[in-house]
């Protein structure tokens, strides 16, 4: 390996996102908006060009289209430094067929990694929400001699049937002893019985490593073709699979509370959840670190606004996020998140909330445990996310928690 290998990154983004319905219904999981004025797959990107990365592709297939004007609008870089973050549909180059899994994404993107010809490529999936050094687990992988390595986060045992889980050689815990990709019946570790080492579904390869694994893989007729449940498998049966815990990883400018923050926003619970964790005073996630910045689209607006209304009712905003363009007059804003080019009305109530862009509080509504996706009207007086029979009545989705999700465009009548 040279001292200054050559790294390329991937970026797996063609995850349907079924869980994340109806904010998934026509767009990719990694281009759902998220904390008013980014999008989900902002914050893999920011963490691969924050590490130092400039030749990054994003393998897209499903409702790709907002995400590949997103990726392409936000993220140009300088074809005369050979930098960019490209999105790169499903081609069929193998044949008239869709991606099968993210092993054979990648088996059929070979030819990207045919012309960089890296050392090291990086493959990261597109729906988290943290901040990570790659460099340092890079450092790590090319330290241990592993051929492939894992990154691991502690996470609760009930949540192990989400995600791979590594159990570690007991002589050295950099090693992956085996790999069980979902388990129904994960043992706990020997040090915390309530927790699992899980994968972040991040993975740092030797290029030959990687194209000899996915050609490999492609061969087999009844693999799934999916880099959890078969790619690291391949390598932890060889001895070849390292693991990197993310309790190593020490990101610029981190608060002890978010230096560990990686979730998973698979489920409208765990994304609103996540949203939450945004407004507190001491953010649970703090964006507003500069030393790691999470960057996104910069919206051409105006400022956030915050007036009486035109009768002079007086609103408030407090634990809350306002993104650009949007206007609150005489609203009572509390302990949500609001998109940018949003408007509210005189004596609307807005509390525990996601709102994303361009929607429309009319004067006296109520908001209340509810996303409203782009768009949305919420018209004079009406109610929503207040009573759960009414929402699943005009066709709302409610979870079992009671957020109501109200999907794009949608009215709100009283
Ligand atoms: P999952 O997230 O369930 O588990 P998957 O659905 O394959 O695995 O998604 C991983 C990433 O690949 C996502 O970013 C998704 O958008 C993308 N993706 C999925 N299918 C794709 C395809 N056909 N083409 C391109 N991209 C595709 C994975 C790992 C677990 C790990 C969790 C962590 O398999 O081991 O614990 O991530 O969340």
């Amino acid at each position: 390996m040279p001292a200054q290998p050559k790294v390329f990154g991937i970026v797996l983004a063609g995850g349907e996102g079924k869980r994340l319905m109806p904010l998934t219904a026509d767009r990719a999981k990694p281009a759902v908006p998220f904390g008013g004025q980014y999008r989900l797959i902002d914050f893999a990107i920011s963490n691969l060009i924050n590490s130092g990365l400039r030749q990054i592709v994003v393998l897209t297939q499903y409702k790709s289209h907002s995400l590949d004007r997103h990726v392409s609008q936000t993220w140009r870089m300088s074809a005369l430094l050979d930098s960019y973050v490209t999105s790169v549909p499903a081609q069929q180059r193998l044949g008239k067929r869709w991606f099968s899994g993210s092993a054979d994404a990648i088996l059929q993107s070979m030819n990207l990694i045919n012309d960089e010809k890296p050392d090291i490529v990086i493959v990261i999936g597109a729906d988290h929400v943290y901040r990570m050094d790659f460099r340092q687990m890079l450092a790590a992988h090319i330290e241990s001699g592993a051929r492939a390595t894992v990154a691991g986060i502690r996470q609760p045992i009930s949540l192990a049937n989400q995600f791979g889980v590594i159990d570690v050689e007991a002589d050295d815990p950099t090693r992956i002893r085996e790999f069980l990709e979902k388990p129904q019946d994960a043992v706990g570790l020997a040090d915390s019985p309530g927790e699992v080492l899980a994968s972040m579904g991040n993975y740092i390869f030797d290029t030959d490593a990687l194209i000899e694994a996915v050609e490999y893989d492609g061969e087999l007729p009844t693999s799934n073709h999916d880099m959890g449940g078969d790619i690291v498998p391949y390598f932890v049966g060889r001895g070849e699979a390292g693991v990197y815990d993310m309790n190593r990883n020490d990101v610029p400018g981190s608060t002890a509370r978010d230096r560990y923050y990686w979730r998973d926003v698979g489920t409208i619970e765990s994304f609103f959840d996540a949203h939450m964790d945004l407004i507190s005073t001491l953010p649970i996630f703090n964006l507003y670190n500069t030393d790691w910045p999470i960057h996104s689209q910069t919206v051409n607006s105006p400022p956030a606004k915050f007036v009486r209304d035109s009768v002079g009712r007086i609103g408030t905003a407090i634990d809350s996020v306002v993104s650009l363009g949007s206007v609150l007059s005489g609203t009572h804003l509390e302990r949500s998140v609001v998109g940018p080019w949003t408007l509210a009305g005189g004596g609307s109530t807005i509390t525990d909330a996601v709102l994303f862009d361009h929607v429309r509080v009319g004067q006296g509504a109520r908001v209340h445990r509810a996303i409203l996706d782009k768009n949305v009207v919420v018209a004079e007086g009406a109610t929503v996310g207040v009573d759960r029979e009414r929402d699943l009545e005009r066709g709302f989705t409610v979870t079992d928690t009671g957020i109501t999700v109200v999907a794009k465009g949608l009215v709100v009548e009283p």
